[in-house]
């Protein structure tokens, strides 16, 4: 009895110290100290020990059991450190990496274009308007004074739907139909999407965006035309911004005018983004022809107005001095971050 408890001492001692998890050890405990384990089966033999002995035995059982429960409860402490430690090593976190970072989107040049003309005629007190982009023929050309075998009509330029409806070719349409309602004074912004039948290239695309502007009041003459356009230059491209005239001809405004710009490059001087002259062409604009009132039922004799019309792509591409339009409809995300 007393060697099979030494060599159950022994080997339970053995196991303890060589276990390497603390699932091991328990499987060490339950086969020694366990109901079937090995120190219990052997109390169960004490019938075969002579009654005079068996208090001895069993303190003998005792404390080899006793010995086992300590040797358990040290190891069971040295692995539970080293599965903490294990478990802090793999959790190790580099306060100093620097944090991922959200890729946040921001607006397409076109609109921060778009809201920056805004922002300056809004400011002005004008309203901005939008209309539909499939158009009567009517608003597009009929009301605009653009007779009917005037080049701009052409199916060549001109995107038809039927023989009455058009895709409109400028946001004119939307002045038009502002003007029929009557109420006066006007000041307007007009912008939007238009279409005209070009092929695509460095400077054309068959749909583009166009902002157009209208102030109809009594007593407007082209000083406030120049005035108010000179004003919008210099807000858009910077306060020592000068502007210039140059007679032009639209079927819709008598007179009419393309606006420069000094340009913002060289300040005037001659460079290659003004290609050497100095100015920079930016918009067409004139006096509401006075058959375009008439037929919006205003009377040309009470009231007068100016009209104006800029590309709004072009002004992106000016300001943000990029030389490909095509650039601005790719959505490469590379090329649209840089704004
Ligand atoms: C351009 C510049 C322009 C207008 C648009 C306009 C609108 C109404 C009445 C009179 Cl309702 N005019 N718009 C005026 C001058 C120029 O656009 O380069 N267009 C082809």
């Amino acid at each position: 009895m007393k060697e099979k408890l030494e060599k159950i001492r022994e080997e339970a001692l053995g196991r303890i110290q060589a276990a390497r998890s603390l699932e091991e050890l328990n499987e060490v405990r339950v086969s020694f100290l366990g109901k079937k384990g090995a120190l219990t089966e052997l109390l169960k033999g004490m019938k075969s020990v002579a009654p005079k002995d068996r208090p001895k035995v069993g303190q003998m059982v005792n404390e080899v059991r006793a010995l086992l429960e300590d040797a358990l409860e040290e190891k069971k402490a040295v692995l539970e450190d080293a599965r903490l430690e294990e478990q802090l090593k793999k959790e190790v976190l580099d306060v100093t990496l620097p944090a991922k970072k959200n890729r946040v989107g921001h607006r397409h040049p076109n609109t921060i274009a778009l809201e920056e003309v805004e922002r300056i005629f809004v400011g002005m007190g004008y309203e901005v308007v939008e209309g539909p982009e499939v158009e009567k023929d009517y608003y597009n050309f009929e009301a605009l004074n653009i007779p009917k075998d005037h080049p701009a009509r052409d199916e060549q330029d001109t995107f038809y739907i039927n023989d009455e409806i058009v895709l409109r070719t400028q946001t004119s349409p939307v002045q038009v139909r502002t003007m029929e309602q009557g109420k006066l004074p006007i000041r307007m912004i007009a912008p939007g999407r238009v279409f005209r039948s070009d092929e695509v290239d460095a400077t054309h695309s068959p749909s583009f965006h166009q902002i157009e502007g209208l102030v109809i009041d009594k007593h407007i003459t082209f000083a406030d035309l120049k005035g108010t356009l000179a004003e919008f230059a210099k807000e858009l491209f910077g306060e020592e911004t000068k502007v210039k005239f140059r007679p032009h001809h639209f079927p819709f405004t008598e007179p009419s005018a393309e606006m420069d710009v000094s340009c913002f490059k060289c300040g005037g001087k001659g460079c290659r983004f003004c290609k050497g002259s100095g100015w920079i062409e930016i918009l067409g604009c004139g006096m509401v022809h006075p058959k375009v009132l008439k037929m919006c039922d205003i009377d040309p004799e009470e009231y007068s107005g100016f009209a104006f019309g800029v590309g709004l792509e072009r002004i992106a591409l000016l300001k943000y001095e990029i030389d490909d339009m095509r650039l601005l409809y790719e959505n490469d995300i590379r090329f649209l971050k840089q704004f």
